[in-house]
């Protein structure tokens, strides 16, 4: 009888962050915790949730990603204000803090990684994911911009990891504030919507190879 070992199940690390600037929670941390042990497209999710600092963030990543050895790396971090699920096309190298992050640190005009490219576009099929959230009457948009902060260290760290990994995508996604957390005239989704949201956008990526070129870009 030949006896073959199990395969191992494929992997994918959907990361967020701890609660920052004075809020009480981070809605991404929660969405990475709900879909921890979950199994979307085939794969296993593992959670993970990041500390808000500079460098420290990265380190962590990198830790979980070896770890986790995953083909699909989805970050997501929460963009207080905004009113949809936002997949952001672009890290840039610069850390710009108008806030000091949870140890103290406050970077002002520093390169994330000195030398390096300007900027990494996400590999994720951004314009899919949106479509796909459209479709199921959840509000979403292409961002251009993941800040300056560290959502965007975060990303740029990411994509540098994995410039030279082949067949392992990656990117990044900002998400709004939870109900509880909107102060008047802020926008907020549901936490259901939102981890329901993330999970329809990793099982997007993993089925879509080629992006959609559907227009969308800004005007301005
Ligand atoms: N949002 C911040 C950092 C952590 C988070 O959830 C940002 O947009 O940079």
């Amino acid at each position: 009888m030949k006896i073959t070992k199990p395969t191992k199940m494929k992997t994918v690390l959907v990361t967020g962050f701890e609660a920052f600037g004075g809020e009480p929670l981070n809605p991404s941390a929660q969405i990475a915790e709900a879909l921890d042990g979950q199994v979307i497209g085939g794969r296993r999710v593992v959670g993970a949730v990041l500390p808000c600092v500079f460098g420290a963030s990265v380190a962590e990543l990198k830790r979980r990603m070896k770890e986790v050895q995953p083909e699909l790396v989805i970050c997501v971090g929460q963009a207080g204000g905004r009113a949809a699920i936002t997949p952001e096309r672009v890290a840039i190298n610069v850390d710009d803090a108008r806030i000091a992050d949870s140890a103290g640190g406050q970077p002002v005009d520093r390169a994330i990684v000195r030398g390096g490219p300007a900027a990494y576009f996400s590999t994720l099929p951004v314009k899919a994911m949106v479509a796909a959230l459209r479709a199921e009457g959840v509000p979403a948009e292409v961002s251009q911009t993941a800040g300056t902060f560290v959502c965007n260290h975060v990303f740029y760290g990411l994509m540098h990891a994995l410039r030279r990994k082949r067949g392992v995508r990656g990117g990044f996604i900002h998400v709004p504030f939870l109900p509880g957390q909107a102060k008047a005239g802020h926008a907020s989704l549901p936490l259901e919507t939102m981890v329901a949201a993330v999970a329809r956008a990793v099982e997007t990526a993993l089925r879509t190879k080629r992006d959609l070129r559907t227009s969308g870009g800004a005007t301005h």
